[in-house]
């Protein structure tokens, strides 16, 4: 029997300790967790072209590594202009260094780009910067060794489906029509060998960072089993599957610049651009601040993700020069507030007027973007004690703290020390316990309750998919749950809707969804695949009295499988007789 839920324990509840749902993967992802920040290098036979081929240009915010594909330029003639690269500039010791200096903490350059080109010394195809070039040079080599030495980690970008340079790759079509294509062979030949070379001619890598995911689960298994039977420690990145089908890999994947509008529960990370391109463009010079990635980086790790930061070196080995300051101006304000950025997780603290929050245990972050101009800092929702205030910058001069109506109050100084952000540190009692304010109707509206104001509980988490968006899942049992809490102004019946995904082995679960004291037991029916959602009518609930619920969903009991890839919840206000619609299923 289905036990009832009241609307104040709920409350309680919401309020109560952040427990964080322990994510997905096993002891490998404790670095990535911890470092959360890293260089991306586009790097390859393209930056020769620099954005132009026979007086075509790729348009500025457009990606310039993908000249081939987009001009079409045949084999033999990108061939001809790969013979030429010559990278004399070239110096791995001072890319690294420039990472470092930037507070980044891992290292992953493209070892192979979709042009098929790998820069580094490749047995299984001759076309390689080492012996198909004047350079001779291994670049993977050379920053494996310079990021080993500096103490950074070290991982590859590989291309592993697209390849526009062998005749069964993914992506070129004017040398190669698709219908001769034997994929399996380029799989065989040159695509798995080369990731096995990857593997085990450069040291120990933090991760392998596939691309543009492959058709089905068993060939991406391939590369997923490879990479482990080889390297047990290497993270995999999600785009190693299939983005329509559930996550393969350590972990999920943004879309390219990609930033998620809430905090989610599973490892991630987004990769994203200094300009509009990845690979070098000399027409592309919309640079952006120091100020922007700071507050770009704070506002991913708050949401507990990880930001790979792109850089796209010269074909002489030169790092453009407003790289270079965009990259020192971020590293002074790293090596003053790092703390605040490593080993953080996901905030349950909403977006304040004055900028975003980072946690770590016992203490909260305070990343200040808009200086308060009564120079007083308030902070909503935070129920425990203070302990300390104090800048970042500046821990022996602490501030003031006081309390007003629920929120915290911290003195500042009059004028923001660091314009692009200031950190200002709270040192709280316990573990923190933090509040979302209710979700207050609109006029005649009902209420739509997603992932991006949910509350998860347990197991369960707010997860990502390329394809599918955003939404809750890996839950099992009835301790895995997610809340939001609502204040309601209206009375009357209400129809309740449920979007969610559900595949065959999800079929015949039962869940609860809970509105205050009412609940309302319903089974899982199967959508389709994975990401294959549809909405069910869960009848009508009436709310009697205006004021605070909690509406929550939770498995019913204890089983093997995933409840549902979950979406949102939907109360819509109605204007038809109420009935109840307590143990009614989905219609
Ligand atoms: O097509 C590539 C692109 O060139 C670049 O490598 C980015 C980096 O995330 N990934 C692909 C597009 O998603």
């Amino acid at each position: 029997m289905l036990k009832t839920l009241s609307a104040i324990a709920l409350l309680a509840g919401a309020a109560a300790a952040l427990s964080a749902p322990p994510p997905g993967g096993a002891d490998r992802l404790r670095w990535f967790k911890e470092d959360k920040f890293g260089m991306f290098i586009h790097w390859g036979p393209y930056a020769l072209l620099a954005g132009e081929w026979k007086g075509r240009q790729i348009p500025v915010g457009a990606e310039a590594e993908w000249i081939m594909h987009r001009f079409n330029i045949p084999v033999r003639e990108y061939r001809e202009i790969a013979r030429a690269f010559n990278p004399v500039k070239f110096d791995a010791a001072r890319w690294v260094a420039l990472a470092k200096a930037a507070g980044m903490r891992y290292i992953v350059p493209t070892a192979k780009h979709h042009d098929g080109f790998a820069m580094y010394k490749s047995a299984a195809s001759a076309y390689n910067i080492v012996d198909g070039t004047p350079f001779k040079r291994d670049p993977i080599k050379e920053l494996a060794e310079a990021s080993r030495k500096a103490g950074l980690r070290f991982g590859v970008y590989y291309s592993h489906r697209e390849d526009w340079d062998h005749p069964d790759g993914f992506g070129n079509t004017w040398d190669y029509p698709a219908a001769g294509k034997d994929f399996e062979r380029y799989l065989a030949e040159k695509s798995l060998p080369q990731v096995r070379e990857l593997l085990t001619q450069y040291g120990p890598l933090c991760l392998i960072w596939f691309d543009r995911g492959l058709e089905t689960p068993a060939q991406a298994a391939r590369f997923v089993n490879l990479v482990r039977s080889l390297q047990p420690d290497c993270l995999v990145n999600g785009r190693v599957g299939n983005y329509s089908q559930d996550l393969m890999g350590d972990y999920q994947c943004l879309g390219d610049n990609g930033m998620p509008p809430g905090g989610l529960d599973e490892p991630w990370e987004t990769p994203q651009t200094l300009n509009g391109t990845w690979g070098y463009s000399r027409f592309d010079q919309q640079w952006k601040s120091a100020g922007n990635v700071i507050q770009r980086l704070v506002e991913i790790v708050s949401k507990g993700g990880n930001y790979l930061l792109n850089i796209g070196p010269m074909a002489d080995g030169t790092i453009p020069a407003p790289t270079v300051a965009t990259l020192e101006g971020v590293g002074a304000w790293m090596a003053r507030n790092g703390e605040s950025i490593y080993g953080t997780t996901a905030s349950p603290i909403l977006e304040a007027p004055w900028g975003r929050t980072t946690v770590k245990s016992g203490k909260i972050y305070l990343h200040v973007f808009h200086w308060p101009s009564d120079a007083t800092l308030r902070l909503h929702g935070v129920a425990n004690e203070t302990k300390a205030a104090y800048l970042l910058a500046e821990p022996v001069r602490k501030l003031k703290v006081a309390r007003d109506e629920g929120a915290i109050l911290v003195s500042v100084p009059e004028r923001a020390p660091d314009p692009d952000d200031t950190v200002v540190v709270l040192e709280i009692a316990g573990a923190l316990r933090a509040e979302r304010p209710p979700l207050v109707q609109a006029s005649d509206e009902g209420f739509d309750l997603d992932d991006l104001e949910a509350r998860t509980e347990g197991g369960a988490m707010k997860r990502f998919n390329r394809d599918g968006g955003f939404h809750i899942a890996k839950w099992t049992g009835p301790g895995d749950a997610a809340s939001w809490r609502l204040l309601v102004s209206r009375t009357g019946p209400y129809r309740l809707k449920i979007t969610y995904a559900a595949r065959a082995e999800s079929a015949g679960l039962k869940y609860v969804v809970a509105v205050g004291t009412r609940e309302i037991s319903a089974s899982v029916t199967r959508t389709g695949d994975w990401f294959q959602y549809a909405t069910f009518d869960l009848g009508l609930v009436t709310i009697d009295k205006a004021g605070n619920y909690v509406v929550s969903i939770r498995p019913a009991a204890p089983g093997d499988g995933e409840l549902m890839y979950f979406k949102s919840l939907a109360l819509e206000q109605v204007n038809e007789p109420a009935a109840d619609g307590a143990k009614r299923g989905p219609r």
